[in-house]
């Protein structure tokens, strides 16, 4: 039995998937489609501009007309239970979480309805296609919009906050991702570390599975609902116990 105080949920594109997002590395994923290195790597944004804006505003276009699903939704309903106590990191670029209800949430990977300008810092919302002819509202340069979105090689967003929440969590749980990228994989060593239960939740084990303490395989769309009337339905708030 362990008390629940601090909960940090990790997710990856595998959450998305059954709303229709493709994943990066299964069959049929983006990287097998696109050169990684082409298309988010800030040294591909700068060979060809005109080519990561195509990769990106093809990406935008696709997430405009996509819902979230049962997995989001339940993720949710957990966080409306646990209230302050409750951090929600994705790795996704989609604002699927968000539309699901979503509030304390850190999108690590950036986000894909916003553009920000390499001239002057500025961010912005932007739901449309980018070029490389778009000017910069605020600083009315024209060339230096980007995605904003974490390439490799660059610093994921909110990593302070994170490792804070990471440190002092009882309970992490890893849905939909492969754990193929740093430093979103160490993150379960660092909840082990800081003594937490950790669990995956995956269509397939992932590449840190024995890591974990508990795993469970299937979709997301069954899984997490699943497991969050588990944890609910336990009684698992602050200070209550979860069966392990
Ligand atoms: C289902 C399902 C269903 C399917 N239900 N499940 C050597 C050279 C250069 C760099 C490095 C190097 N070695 C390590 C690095 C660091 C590098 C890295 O990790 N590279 C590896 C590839 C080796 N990392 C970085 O560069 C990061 N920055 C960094 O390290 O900064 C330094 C630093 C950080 C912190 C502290 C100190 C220093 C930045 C990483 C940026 C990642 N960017 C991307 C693309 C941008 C976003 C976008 O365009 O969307 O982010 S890559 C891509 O991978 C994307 C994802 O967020 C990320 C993770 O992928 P994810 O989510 O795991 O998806 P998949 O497809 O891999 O897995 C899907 C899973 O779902 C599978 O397991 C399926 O089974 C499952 N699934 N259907 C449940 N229905």
């Amino acid at each position: 039995m362990i008390e629940v105080r601090r909960m940090v949920i990790l997710t990856g594109a595998g959450v998305s998937a059954e709303s229709g997002l493709g994943t990066f590395r299964d069959k049929d994923g983006l990287w097998t489609k696109y050169d990684l290195s082409e298309v988010a790597t800030p040294e591909g944004f700068a060979a060809n501009p005109h080519k990561v804006h195509e990769f990106y505003n093809a990406r935008r276009q696709n997430l405009q007309q996509t819902k979230p699903n049962a997995a989001h939704h339940a993720l949710s309903r957990l966080e409306r239970y646990c209230g302050a106590d409750f951090l929600l990191v994705t790795q996704n670029v989609d604002n699927l979480h968000e539309q699901a209800g979503s509030r304390n949430l850190i999108h690590m990977h950036g986000e894909l309805n916003k553009i920000r300008c390499q001239c002057c810092g500025h961010k912005m919302p932007w739901t449309g296609d980018l070029a490389v002819s778009t000017t910069c509202t605020a600083c009315a340069e024209t060339g230096g919009l980007r995605p904003h979105i974490v390439w490799f090689g660059e610093m994921p967003f909110g990593m302070d906050a994170i490792t804070q929440a990471l440190s002092s969590c009882d309970l992490f749980i890893s849905i939909g991702t492969s754990g193929s990228v740093y430093p979103a994989n160490s993150f379960v060593d660092t909840a082990r570390r800081a003594g937490a239960h950790t669990i995956e939740l995956n269509l397939e084990p992932s590449e840190g599975q024995s890591m974990f303490a508990e795993v469970h395989y299937g979709p997301a769309t069954k899984l997490v609902p699943e497991y969050v009337e588990r944890l609910l339905g336990s009684g698992t708030t602050l200070g209550n116990v979860l069966d392990r």
